[in-house]
């Protein structure tokens, strides 16, 4: 691992910084990774849910998923490392940039300016109709009385819904969110596999990286296997860019030969590293 003080030096003489985030920066706040030991629901990989067709053969399952999630969320508070890179947007304005895959509201609630975020997996609490695609937010829990198992709290954290063993609650489609202007279903308003990025998004993030040299890019608590969010920093190592990676895992494969490598909880590191 590449020692502290090592990017102490070079953040100082680096003025633009991009930061790719994924989900690892909110495992420290208790909410699941996808892939490895946290990314099972029920006997689920939370990857099988996150697709268009696993919510067009089940939208209630899909549903349940994704209301447990948001509940979750809505439990836990946003950690140091959220914070440490709220406080670098700020000081940094517009040469900071901070592409997060989570959908979670961690950065907002740790006073990360919005305008220097972007969701680009969307956001678990925009609820958008599949017909008309009017998008609300809305952080009401349960969103529907019928999703009301996935917001159960147990004092022992033995939530029935999250145990394979029993059936998942029956929920008719009609019990489902609907939108109010055209009475289609909504779904979850983040991004699934084989699904577009929004594009102006993507196009504003390409003239950020465009318009002045990227001096740093930071790969925070991802697997780097999502694509067009992987692709930043593969585009990074093929400029003068110092692409930077903190991860619990020291064999992540986000790491490449010639990043500054830093191994560990990234809700420790990210103070340090930042401070
Ligand atoms: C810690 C830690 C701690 C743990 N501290 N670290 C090019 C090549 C090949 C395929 C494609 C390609 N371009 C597009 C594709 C297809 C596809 C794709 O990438 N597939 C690959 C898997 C092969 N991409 C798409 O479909 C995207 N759409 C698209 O590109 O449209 C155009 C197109 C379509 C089809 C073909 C070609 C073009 C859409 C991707 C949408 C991803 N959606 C999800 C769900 C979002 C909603 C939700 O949250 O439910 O996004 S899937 C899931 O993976 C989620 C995450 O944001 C994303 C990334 O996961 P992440 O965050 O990296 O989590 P993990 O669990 O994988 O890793 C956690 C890491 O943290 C680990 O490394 C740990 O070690 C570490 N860690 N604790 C520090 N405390
Ligand atoms: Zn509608």
């Amino acid at each position: 691992m590449t020692d502290i003080a090592a990017f102490h030096t070079l953040l100082r003489g680096s003025p633009r910084i991009l930061a790719i985030v994924g989900a690892g920066l909110s495992a420290s706040s208790g909410l699941p990774t996808f892939r490895g030991a946290g990314g099972l629901w029920r006997n689920y990989e939370s990857t099988s849910l996150a697709t268009p067709g696993a919510f067009a053969r089940d939208p209630a399952l899909v549903w349940l998923f994704y209301a447990w999630r948001r509940h979750m969320c809505l439990q836990v508070d946003p950690n140091a490392g959220h914070t440490a890179l709220a406080a670098l947007a700020k000081a940094r304005g517009g040469d900071f940039l901070c592409l997060t895959q989570n959908v979670d509201n961690l950065h907002e609630r740790a006073g990360h300016p919005t305008d220097r975020l972007r969701h680009l997996h969307g956001r678990l609490f925009d609820v958008k109709c599949s017909r008309c695609k009017k998008t609300e937010y809305n952080t009401d829990d349960p969103l529907v009385p019928a999703l009301a198992p996935a917001s159960a709290d147990f004092a022992d954290g033995e939530n029935p819904l999250l145990d394979p063993s029993r059936p998942v609650p029956k929920i008719a489609t009609s019990e489902l969110p609907h939108c109010s202007a055209c009475g289609g279903i909504q779904r979850p308003g983040v991004v699934w596999f084989g699904e577009n990025l929004d594009s102006r998004m993507l196009r504003e993030v390409d003239a950020w990286i465009d318009a002045k040299p990227v001096d740093i890019v930071l790969v925070i608590g991802t697997s780097s296997v999502v694509y067009p969010a992987a692709g930043y920093a593969d585009r990074a190592r093929t400029k003068h860019t110092k692409v930077v990676t903190v991860n619990l895992d020291p064999e992540t494969e986000a790491a490449e030969p010639g990043d500054l490598v830093y191994v560990g909880d990234a809700a420790q590191l990210l103070p340090e590293l930042l401070a």
